[in-house]
């Protein structure tokens, strides 16, 4: 909590959010909030009874203003009180009808009250965390030689696929639509500046509802020329581990608030372990899972996956036709591609997805036609490869997940201030 001294040293001003309030015979004890922490504001009916009947019938969540002195008092949260002397109120607030110490839920009432529930401390808590996640991976990426690009937001084109498409109303067309990726974008760009990332929404038209499903969704992205396979595992490996001890250094309190397991979280180190989709199969197999070679992973199959180790884990080498047109075969194993998805332990699955492109203009239209799509839709795309083309790789890291995974979330909707999902865009 900021103090604002004025004049004496004890003597403090604050500005704030009634949190808690409990009235004893003679005292009101206010818990006030503010953006960086909770105080105890303690009102005497026998030093001022006008005070205190101001105090008593203030509701949570009124906003204050509130002077006294501030003391030592070890049984207060925090280690200090203040002994109010002058209140004035601003407007009074609701009696928020909830028991902040419940779990945060699927409850469709809170989402309702979103606008009001962010206020919650764990809301804070997490909010706190993605803002730190965010600035983690700014300058990550700004460290190590990546120009930040910006790429629209409508367009043309799928990148990952027709079906989660979201078709926009724009102007008399009807061929544009909100973007699933800004990869064809970033792959332009690493012609000029090599290195490139951006931070911006994704669209995904997901037509159910998962824990780890949003229709808008934060992405970083980044785009490097020359690179492989191998560059880009390391690459992610680095930037979460970057991400993970940024949030350790500077967010304990908050992860204690949502009761995370830090320590876990402290172990996470790369090299992680790599396991290719080949041994994956393998391994789901001998734990008794229906799957056989050739089927797209889903949360269920993941979650076994990573339960079997302490670290995040590479998954690579998918069959072609698992992953989108764009990633580049095997040059010995056709059937499998140059792509990975990085796993967040402790059953969270995909957090990151990416790989090689192809480079060779005759091989990528030759893919566009085997996956059912229409060359002509991606006339630019193409033309890349036509113009000084070259080896390069990328991926795309979902924020929200990776907000959910470290804040140890039930459901991805809590890693976001204003969720959207097939039946939510409302508050
Ligand atoms: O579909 S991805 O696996 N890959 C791409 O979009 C590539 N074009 C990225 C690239 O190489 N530049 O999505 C990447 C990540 C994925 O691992 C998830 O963590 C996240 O984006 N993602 C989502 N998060 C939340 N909700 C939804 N619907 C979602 N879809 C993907």
């Amino acid at each position: 909590m900021e103090i604002f001294k004025e004049g004496e040293e004890s003597y403090v001003t604050i500005k704030g959010w009634i949190y808690r309030k409990r009235i004893l015979k003679s005292k009101v004890f206010l818990m006030v909030r503010d953006s960086t922490g909770i105080i105890q504001v303690v009102f005497d009916k026998e030093l001022d009874s006008e005070l205190f009947n101001v105090a008593s019938n203030l509701n949570i969540e009124s906003a204050v203003v509130i002077s006294g002195i501030i003391k030592k008092e070890p049984r207060a949260p925090g280690g200090f009180e203040i002994h109010a002397q002058n209140l004035e109120w601003y407007y009074v607030g609701y009696p928020f009808p909830i028991n902040e110490d419940a779990a945060l839920t699927d409850s469709e009432y809170l989402l309702d009250l979103r606008h009001l529930w962010i206020r919650s401390r764990k809301m804070t808590a997490i909010l706190k965390i993605r803002h730190t996640i965010f600035e983690a991976i700014h300058e990550y990426f700004r460290n190590h030689g990546y120009y930040e690009v910006q790429a629209p937001i409508f367009v043309s084109a799928a990148v990952e696929g027709g079906a989660t498409l979201f078709q926009v109303k724009y102007f008399d067309r009807d061929d544009v639509y909100l973007t699933q990726s800004a990869q064809f974008y970033l792959e332009s760009l690493i012609y000029s500046l090599e290195k490139v990332y951006t931070v911006a929404p994704s669209f995904r038209a997901e037509p159910s509802r998962t824990r780890r499903h949003l229709t808008e969704f934060w992405h970083a992205e980044a785009e490097i020329a020359w690179a492989h396979l191998e560059d880009i595992m390391r690459t992610c490996e680095e930037l979460l581990h970057y991400i993970i001890k940024k949030v350790l250094n500077e967010r304990l309190e908050e992860l204690s608030i949502l009761k995370r397991n830090v320590e876990f979280l402290e172990n996470i180190k790369p090299p992680f372990p790599r396991i290719t989709y080949d041994d994956a199969i393998k391994l789901l197999q001998s734990k008794g899972l229906n799957v056989k070679w050739g089927d797209d992973l889903g949360a269920d199959e993941e979650r076994i996956l990573t339960q079997q180790f302490d670290q995040p884990i590479h998954l690579y080498l998918f069959p072609e036709h698992v992953k989108a047109f764009y990633h580049k075969n095997h040059p010995e194993k056709r059937e499998v591609t140059l792509s990975v998805d990085m796993l967040a332990p402790e059953g969270y699955g995909e957090i990151i997805g990416g790989g090689e492109r192809i480079e060779n203009e005759e091989e990528l239209i030759d893919k566009i036609k085997k996956f059912g799509l229409n060359p002509e839709d991606y006339q630019w795309y193409i033309d890349l490869r036509k113009y000084g083309s070259i080896p390069h790789a990328g991926f795309g890291l979902g924020i929200d997940r990776v907000v959910m995974w470290i804040c140890g979330l039930d459901h991805i909707r809590d890693a976001v201030p204003f969720p959207r999902d097939i039946r939510r865009v409302k508050p």
